[in-house]
């Protein structure tokens, strides 16, 4: 045995935890080998690490749907954004993405990533700008995946950030990424000049993934205009197609301003077809409504009742100080409490699905379903949680106590208690999981 965990608590999908407490088996070649009920009379195996969970809760890792990592930690390069749009962030990155080097993307995506796996994220999916000449950052991100291929999952999306139809030469370099290794064909249709150029460019993003027998993620309609509906045209590609819940469409923000006949609508079509959203609060609270007075409106997609019409939606973090957020830490656990109270998730059965939000609703995003979980023969990754739920978890947002990749520790954060000196008692360490009125 590698390693044993006892007594964990499990985390079971779905925002739900299994009954009782558990013990996790790793075996030798890094894949978990047995899931038991914990029995503390139990010996422990006489060789392999033994952790002591306490009641933990153990997790299959976070999964980011969503990142730049090219354009990651560029804030303020060569200017920073001031209208604080999503259109003068593409200017400003425009005028970045002209001195990219090599050694700058690699530099740059690798800091994040190991941010990112020091805090339990374990698999990512990357858009990278592919409306470059050169194509520094895709080769560059693939140089990385392949790097980090022992701990993490990379998948990179070719995509076209100045659009595929209305930039000179799109199409071309869209092709030439998928040529060079991109996992995932991207396209950006409410940035194409015309109506028809979007859906020309969906028609294509589609075509290249069913040749090439890759998945779809567009950012689609991230824009106040109720009248953007691309998320239709990308829904009916994914049914006749039969990419289905291989497509994404991500942001959606448009969705935010639609009637509700229309919504209706799309509730059903984008039900029918399988496809998910990721929704990136972040960047969408921060970037949309810049063009409203008041009342002004919150851009962001139907999250609540997509859910509700039985899509898959998952959170992503977007953006780390780059032309479109200055901030950002790539914690998911962030991502899911801004998500939750930006989306209203915040009945007591809400809570834990912004958690799957950030792990199995984002897992199912990247298609890695069969290999993710806490199951006999997944790769052993998974993360120890300070937390007695998935909604402790992100109420007290808490780091990972461990993480451990194909059953090696990766990264350990020990636990960090406060002392309070309250008036009257003598100094002692404060509890932050206690509830109201339990103080004697
Ligand atoms: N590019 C884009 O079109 N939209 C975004 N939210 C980001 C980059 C971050
Ligand atoms: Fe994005």
């Amino acid at each position: 045995m590698l390693m044993i965990v006892r007594g964990a608590r499990l985390y079971a999908g779905d925002g739900r935890v299994a009954p009782g407490l558990v013990d996790v088996e790793v075996a030798e070649g890094g894949h978990i080998a047995r899931v038991v009920p914990y029995d503390d009379q139990r010996e422990p195996p006489g060789t392999g690490t033994l952790v002591e969970a306490h009641g933990a809760l153990l997790s299959a890792p976070f999964v980011e749907p969503h990142i730049h990592l090219d354009t990651a930690l560029t804030a303020g390069e060569p200017r920073p954004n001031a209208s604080g749009t999503l259109w003068e962030g593409i200017a400003c990155w425009s005028e970045r993405k002209q001195s990219l080097t090599r050694e700058d993307v690699i530099g740059r995506a690798t800091e994040v990533l190991r941010w990112q796996a020091a805090q339990g994220v374990l698999h990512v999916r990357t858009h990278c700008d592919v409306t470059d000449d050169r194509l520094v950052a895709l080769d560059a991100l693939a140089e990385v995946r392949d790097r980090v291929r022992d701990v993490l999952t990379l998948q990179i999306v070719a995509f076209p950030q100045e659009g595929i139809v209305s930039y000179p030469g799109g199409e071309k370099l869209l092709r030439e990424a998928i040529a060079r290794g991109a996992d995932v064909v991207g396209a950006i249709p409410h940035f194409e000049d015309t109506r028809e150029d979007g859906v020309a460019s969906l028609n294509l993003a589609f075509a290249l993934a069913e040749r090439h027998g890759l998945r779809v993620d567009a950012h689609c309609d991230e824009i106040d205009d109720e009248q953007s509906r691309f998320v239709e045209v990308l829904a009916a590609l994914a049914l006749r197609s039969g990419l289905r819940e291989r497509a994404t469409a991500s942001h959606t923000t448009a969705m935010g301003s639609y009637n509700g006949a229309y919504s209706y609508k799309l509730q059903r079509l984008l039900a029918r077809s399988g496809v998910n959203l990721v929704a990136n609060p972040f960047a969408n609270l921060n970037l949309q409504g810049r063009f409203d007075g008041y009342p002004k409106r919150r851009g962001l997609t139907q999250v609540k009742e997509m859910l509700a019409a039985g899509v898959n939606v998952a959170f992503g973090h977007d953006d780390v100080m780059d032309p479109w957020n200055a901030l950002g830490t790539g914690n998911p656990l962030q991502t899911a409490l801004l998500g939750l109270y930006a989306a209203q998730l915040t009945g007591a059965d809400e809570i834990p699905t912004a958690f799957a939000m950030i792990t199995d609703r984002a897992a199912a995003v990247l298609g890695i379903t069969e290999e993710y979980g806490i199951r006999p023969g997944c790769p052993a990754d998974f993360m120890l949680l300070p937390a007695e739920s998935p909604a402790e978890a992100v109420r007290r947002q808490v780091r990972p106590r461990y993480v451990i990749s194909r059953g090696r520790l990766l990264a350990h954060t020990p636990d960090a208690p406060t002392q309070l000196g309250w008036p009257g008692e003598e100094p002692a360490e404060v509890d932050f999981t206690r509830r109201t009125g339990q103080r004697s």
